[in-house]
């Protein structure tokens, strides 16, 4: 079992995707384990993406990711992190394979309706930082008994 983290973007909180886009997911054997709507600062949006900093597109990117509400979701499955990537196709929606959640609900490379963690290493930095150790662990208090 492994965990990811997920990010619906703005574009597909404010369109309506977001049911839609985690129905996909546990349809695909992912199970939510952590969920909530937050709307990141300016600062929060550029450390989260800080690998990103030397990259052209970082401003544009953290200006976008801090506009308005998103819904992070941490998803639980075999393999989870990998099959989570492939759900969600190549960052630009124009060129994702028909069928995945970007060539379905992305607009272009920024507006892409939904981040995934691409590594365990981006996992394990990405989950706490959206998420507290208080409600990572209240799924497994509720659910256990
Ligand atoms: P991905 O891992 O598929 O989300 O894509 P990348 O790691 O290549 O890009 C990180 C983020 O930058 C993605 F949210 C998309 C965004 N991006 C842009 O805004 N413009 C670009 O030209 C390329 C990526």
């Amino acid at each position: 079992m492994q965990k990811t983290l997920t990010i619906i973007k703005p574009d597909a909180v404010a369109r309506c995707y977001a049911g839609e886009i985690l129905a996909q997911m546990e349809k695909n054997g992912l199970v939510i384990k952590a969920l909530k709507m937050l709307k990141l600062s300016r600062e929060q949006a550029c450390e989260f993406y800080i690998v990103h900093h030397k990259r052209p597109f970082y401003d544009d990117l953290t200006d976008y990711m801090s506009s308005g509400p998103v819904i992070a979701a941490v998803l639980e499955g075999d393999n989870a992190i990998d099959k989570v990537r492939s759900l969600l196709g190549a960052t630009d929606p124009n060129e994702a394979e028909a069928g995945t959640l970007r060539a379905q609900f992305g607009q272009n490379r920024q507006e892409n309706a939904i981040h995934a963690s691409d590594s365990p290493e981006s996992a394990d930095f990405e989950i706490p930082f959206i998420f507290s150790q208080l409600e990572l662990s209240n799924y497994e208090k509720i659910f256990s008994n």
